[in-house]
């Protein structure tokens, strides 16, 4: 009796888990950013203020040729749910830590809490740095003194290679092009997490 064996290869496409977390102070525009990519719109009113300490939200998105099922994070970024952000970090391929250009100060923060708390918690995990509200910047580019005032690009870029960050972007999501270039930063995230040895 002869037995045939038969591998047939397989038609359906591998979908690949990958988890990023957005994470930076309260009131910065992390939910705003994760919308546009998202939903293409901003939150509404009563959607921001429903926000959980952790918002969770699922995607099936092609990336590069590939199935991705992606999962989003929303922190609060209160220092009170430092707990739950533990717990989403661990989940996590990649981070990405946002910071509003409007405020010196919270460049300082990224630098002096966020980064110190995303690498170590997160050793060898990639991270990337966003300046959002850059609107805000824009419009006020005629103000004497701006940067004492805003953020500048270059700041961020230095910022960025000082944390060890592995990419740096400006957004806001008031802008036209907001889908778009949500859709670049999450895409950079998704890169990533995607090739890190994180995963291997
Ligand atoms: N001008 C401007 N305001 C923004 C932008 N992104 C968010 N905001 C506003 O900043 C506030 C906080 O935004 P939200 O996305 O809830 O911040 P989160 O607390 O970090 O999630 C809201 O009033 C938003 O409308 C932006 O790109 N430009
Ligand atoms: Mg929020």
């Amino acid at each position: 009796m002869e037995f045939l064996c038969c591998y047939t290869q397989s038609k359906v496409p591998l979908e690949v888990p990958l988890s990023v977390v957005v994470v930076g102070d309260p009131g910065c525009g992390k939910t705003s950013l994760i919308y546009r990519f998202s939903r293409g719109r901003l939150p509404q009113a009563d959607e921001m203020a429903t926000a959980a300490n952790l918002d969770t939200d699922c995607l099936d998105i092609v990336h590069s040729h590939r199935q991705v099922k992606l999962t989003l994070f929303d922190t609060s970024g209160h220092e009170d749910d430092a707990k739950i952000r533990a717990l989403a970090y661990n989940q996590s391929d990649v981070i990405i830590l946002c910071f509003s250009v409007d405020s010196p100060k919270a460049l300082n923060t990224v630098s002096s809490e966020w980064a110190r708390e995303v690498t170590y918690l997160n050793p060898g995990k990639p991270f990337i740095l966003v300046g959002t509200k850059n609107d805000l910047r824009q419009a006020a580019s005629t103000v004497p003194n701006l940067e004492t005032c805003y953020v500048s690009h270059r700041e961020g870029k230095k910022t960025k290679r000082n944390i060890g960050a592995s990419a740096f972007f400006e957004f806001s999501a008031t802008d036209p092009d907001s889908v778009q270039m949500a859709k670049r930063i999450f895409g950079r995230a998704i890169r990533e997490g995607l090739k890190s040895s994180w995963r291997i």
